[in-house]
């Protein structure tokens, strides 16, 4: 039975999880939900997960939530060894710093500007701004010198941030001028031969920035 996973498109860290199974071949029983009609908050989906979000990856009955968990559950189980994740300790500890980056700094920093946008509220405070940019100067660090955020091949950390980039883009649109390495690794990542996963999705937050912004 294919792993089953509750999804919405237009959350980037499902995004992640799409491209992940899309880079290693695996085949997911995609379960769409509503998140603006509340399906994540109904008993059945609080149950499995308490968080309420989504992704949620519910594999044979082993059930787990977080985008960055499911995506090394989903190589260190089908494809262990692959360079998305590699066993190498030096090269894991600095790629694990950037999925917790992803989990702890940018991720939440976007979605502090997400949230009220989608409760309406229209105006966004300079300093939430500013953080955003302050995580875009780190990640413009980690990218110097290298082609991919861990190193030069690609791992679940240019995974995790490109979804997240791409979407955090469309709200504090990144100056190419300020960061030509960031800049140079989302070329490099939408040349990828599964970069299609992020497409679809992205489209449709685009839309629904746009959407909220010109309300
Ligand atoms: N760190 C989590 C973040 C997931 C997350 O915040 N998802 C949002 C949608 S993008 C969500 O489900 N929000 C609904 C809620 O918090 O109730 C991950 O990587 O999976």
């Amino acid at each position: 039975m294919a792993p089953r996973l509750y999804m919405m498109e237009t959350c980037p860290a499902v995004r992640s999880v799409l491209l992940t199974a899309k880079a290693l071949g695996i085949t997911l029983d995609l379960v769409r939900m509503d998140l603006s009609k509340g399906e994540n908050l109904i008993p059945e989906y609080l149950k499995l997960n308490p968080q309420h979000t989504v992704p949620t990856l519910d594999d044979d009955g082993l059930v787990i939530t977080d985008s960055h968990s499911i995506d090394s559950y989903l190589v260190e189980k089908y494809a262990s060894g692959n360079s998305l994740y590699p066993k190498d300790p030096c090269q894991r500890a600095i790629l694990n710093q950037r999925l917790y980056f992803d989990s702890g700094v940018l991720f939440p920093r976007m979605l502090t500007i997400l949230k009220p946008l989608l409760q309406k509220e229209k105006d966004i405070p300079n300093e939430k701004l500013a953080d955003v940019i302050e995580a875009y100067e780190f990640l413009e660090k980690f990218l110097e010198d290298q082609q991919w955020i861990a190193g030069n091949s690609v791992t679940l950390a240019d995974l995790s941030l490109i979804a997240t980039v791409t979407s955090s883009d469309v709200i504090v649109s990144i100056d190419e001028k300020k960061f030509p390495n960031i800049v140079g690794w989302i070329k490099r990542a939408k040349d990828l031969p599964y970069y299609s996963a992020n497409e679809a999705g992205l489209d449709m937050f685009r839309n629904l920035v746009k959407g909220l912004l010109n309300a």
